[in-house]
């Protein structure tokens, strides 16, 4: 059952591993979640304890490592503190953002472990488990790969096949290899202890049961497993990188990294209530804190499953309240990727575009991939800043201030009762309206449903704007000089309103606009969320700062610059897949080319020719002079060719990738000597030649220089 009113809160957000930087992706899925959420709660006036930090053990850490030529320790130093000057440049506000290598988690860690231990958890079990003599080790899961049982992909790995989505174990691959050595691993036993998830079923279903309030992708997740039965899963691993299993018979074990990350979140929460003199326990043990995971959603079971059924096997501690795990952010139609560089990183777009993390912030939440998989673009980025941001936000803000400087000297002016009863309703529903979007924002914050909080957060600036086109001071002041006065100081507490209410979404904007307002809070007018709605904020007599624009427009050309970059990078990818391996043919075994592998398959070779097979071939040059789509289809355009030779028709199936428009003026490749064929009832003499790219888009094939019309390719 979820919380009735809780007023202390512990707040987690995933601790990524550092084994890279930190992308969109990353930000849309739960950092930015959980910082408004944060920040909301403390403007509320809750106590917070707001945690996470970097995981810096398992095999992502060590493949890394391989990857990179260094230590897996050089790796999670150079990591971390990318990642947490990278969270700290989006405002995202941690109270602690801590890294599972400290002392105080290698200990509390292996006190949980010991815990379960003593209390009979865990059982023991011998099992048969790859090992590469070579390199002298036991293999992970994702150090050996084999071909998949179900697609034949040549590289799938112990755990997944990546071409095919199927969850796998060493065990099913065909073939297996070592990632490590290239050897074929043989059998060796080795003990490892088990979490016996399977007699804590009706637990843990009990637990999850009492949830219904769970987003649905969470809920229905958790179902699944459970419906499938939880198996046993071992908490140790034979692995010479993580915390060492604290158990006298446990030499060349560490903690399985599912177990010690979780745990994280504790012992983050101790390192900073040492720090802060406050007493961690009520953070964890009271039943009245809500405990809530920010996550993405592909560390469900995790946070929904192990990790409850972690807490509970020990006995003393709460479990989550809630775990709002988004979907994910694709990129400019296509997933986000490290190994194929498919991302907006943000420490480049600090870079590119400084100051502007609030844009980032307003898009990534406007677009959050809350349920569903969402989609970054920049033309959208683009839009959302020239016609949100700029047009209605920035727009109303300055024009407040704009006007209060034209009209008052930029000075907050008082407000006088009207007798006219129009302007007296107008005000009254105004100040009405204004005073429920508090209220109308914290419950959407509440409930997770953080779009629709900044929908509404961008209709109080819309409210605002409507109110002057219903006033209008400007030309008021002329005539009713008292009237433009109530009407600009209305107008500035709703900007005030702004200030706080903006604040957990855009907190750079917040502080602006403080500055701007010089906005001052006083012992009976704290500028929280407990004020926010009221119409008296901002002082009669303030003397306001200089209008600044809040919001710059973002030009074309500068969109454009992103949008080449990541063209740039789709061209590199394309030449780094031409020369990859084919599908069939081994790696040469490191992750990345494995990942590569996995990621992209050229198609298979075709069967070899003759050159007299080649040569029968009538493959010309010529120019596209007409282009128009054939009617009830939406695959077929009609074209006329100059061929040198009178000319000819050819329809081509490419009515999806290109428009008639772009299409007239292009010298193309075509085969001349195919037999002619009639398709939607019109003949086709010919064919076009195209190639095609990695993500299935077409490119004509023009020659690298003008060539005559009905030139011959041989
Ligand atoms: N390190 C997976 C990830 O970085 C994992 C999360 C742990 S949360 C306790 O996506
Ligand atoms: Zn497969």
């Amino acid at each position: 059952m979820p919380l009735e009113n809780p007023q202390r809160f512990t707040v987690t957000a995933a601790l990524i591993y550092a084994n890279g930087p930190i992308h969109i992706g990353h930000l849309a899925g739960c950092y930015l979640p959980a910082d408004i959420y944060v920040r909301y709660l403390r403007s509320t006036g809750r106590d917070v304890a707001f945690i996470s930090g970097t995981d810096e053990h398992g095999v992502p850490i060590t493949i890394r490592a391989k990857k990179e030529g260094m230590t897996p320790q050089q790796v999670v130093d150079k990591y971390y503190t990318q990642i947490k000057d990278s969270f700290e440049q989006f405002g995202i506000s941690f109270d602690i953002y801590s890294r599972t290598s400290n002392p105080v988690h290698h200990e509390t860690s292996q006190q949980f472990f010991t815990t379960l231990y003593d209390k009979g958890y865990f059982d023991e079990e011998v099992t048969e488990q790859y090992f590469d003599e070579v390199a002298n080790q036991f293999l992970a899961d994702r150090y050996i790969v084999g071909t998949c049982p179900v697609c034949a992909n040549p590289n799938a790995y112990g755990d997944q096949c990546e071409r095919c989505g199927t969850a796998l174990s060493p065990n099913e691959l065909i073939e297996p290899h070592s990632t490590l050595s290239g050897s074929k691993p043989v059998k060796r036993q080795t003990k490892n202890w088990n979490l016996p998830l399977d007699r804590m079923q009706p637990d843990i279903e009990a637990y999850v049961n009492s949830h219904t309030e769970w987003k649905t992708n969470v809920f229905g997740q958790c179902q699944s497993w459970l419906k499938e039965g939880l198996r046993p899963r071992a908490m140790t691993r034979d692995l010479d990188w993580g915390i060492k299993v604290p158990l006298p018979d446990a030499d060349g074990k560490v903690l399985y990294v599912w177990f010690d990350a979780p745990i994280g979140y504790i012992s983050m929460t101790k390192e900073w209530a040492a720090e802060q003199g406050r007493d961690w326990e009520l953070y964890w043990k009271d039943q009245n804190t809500k405990l809530v995971h920010f996550i993405g959603k592909d560390n469900i079971v995790f946070h929904c499953i192990i990790f409850p059924a972690m807490l509970m096997a020990e006995g003393s501690l709460i479990l989550a309240d809630n775990v709002p795990a988004n979907e994910f952010m694709n990129l400019e139609g296509d997933k986000i990727s490290t190994s194929r560089n498919w991302a907006v990183w943000l420490h480049e777009y600090l870079d590119d575009l400084p100051g502007k993390q609030d844009v980032l912030r307003y898009v990534l939440t406007a677009n959050a991939p809350e349920t569903k998989d969402s989609e970054f673009t920049w033309k959208d980025f683009q839009t959302r800043n020239n016609s949100e941001l700029v047009a209605i936000l920035g727009n109303f803000v300055n024009r407040a201030v704009v006007l209060t400087h034209k009209f008052n000297g930029g000075v907050v002016p008082g407000t006088s009762v009207s007798d006219d009863e129009t302007q007296l309703a107008l005000d009254h529903a105004l100040l009405d309206e204004l005073a429920q979007y508090p209220d109308r924002i914290g419950q959407a914050i509440e409930q997770y449903r953080f779009r629709e909080a900044l929908g509404l957060l961008l209709d109080v600036a819309r409210l605002g704007n409507k109110y002057f086109a219903e006033t209008e001071p400007w030309k008021v002041a002329k005539t009713d000089p008292q009237r433009a006065n109530t009407v600009l100081n209305r107008a500035l507490q709703i900007a005030a309103n702004l200030a706080i209410l903006c604040e957990p979404f855009l907190p750079f904007t917040a502080e602006k606009l403080r500055a701007q307002l010089n906005l001052m809070a006083s012992p009976d007018r704290k500028l929280d969320w407990t004020n926010a709605g009221r119409a008296d904020l901002l002082v009669e007599g303030t003397q306001l700062a200089p209008a600044e624009l809040l919001f710059a427009k973002l030009e074309d050309d500068f969109i454009q610059l992103q949008i080449d970059k990541l063209n740039k990078t789709k061209a590199m990818n394309a030449i780094d897949n031409a020369g990859a391996p084919i599908s069939g043919a081994p790696t040469d075994g490191t992750p990345e080319a494995l990942e590569q592998a996995a990621e992209t398959t050229i198609p298979a070779p075709k069967d070899t020719i003759t050159y007299d097979d080649f040569v029968k071939l009538d493959i010309r040059i010529g120019t596209i002079t007409e282009a128009e789509r054939v009617p009830k289809s939406d695959k077929l355009l009609k074209l006329r060719v100059d061929d040198g030779m009178g000319g000819r028709q050819i329809l081509s199936g490419i009515a999806k990738h290109f428009t008639p428009e772009e299409l007239i003026g292009q010298q193309v490749t075509f085969l001349a000597n195919l037999a002619p064929r009639k398709m939607m009832g019109q003949e086709s003499q010919g064919m076009i030649l195209m190639a095609e790219d990695a993500d299935g888009s077409l490119a004509l094939l023009p020659p690298h220089k003008a060539v005559w019309n009905g030139g011959t390719v041989s």
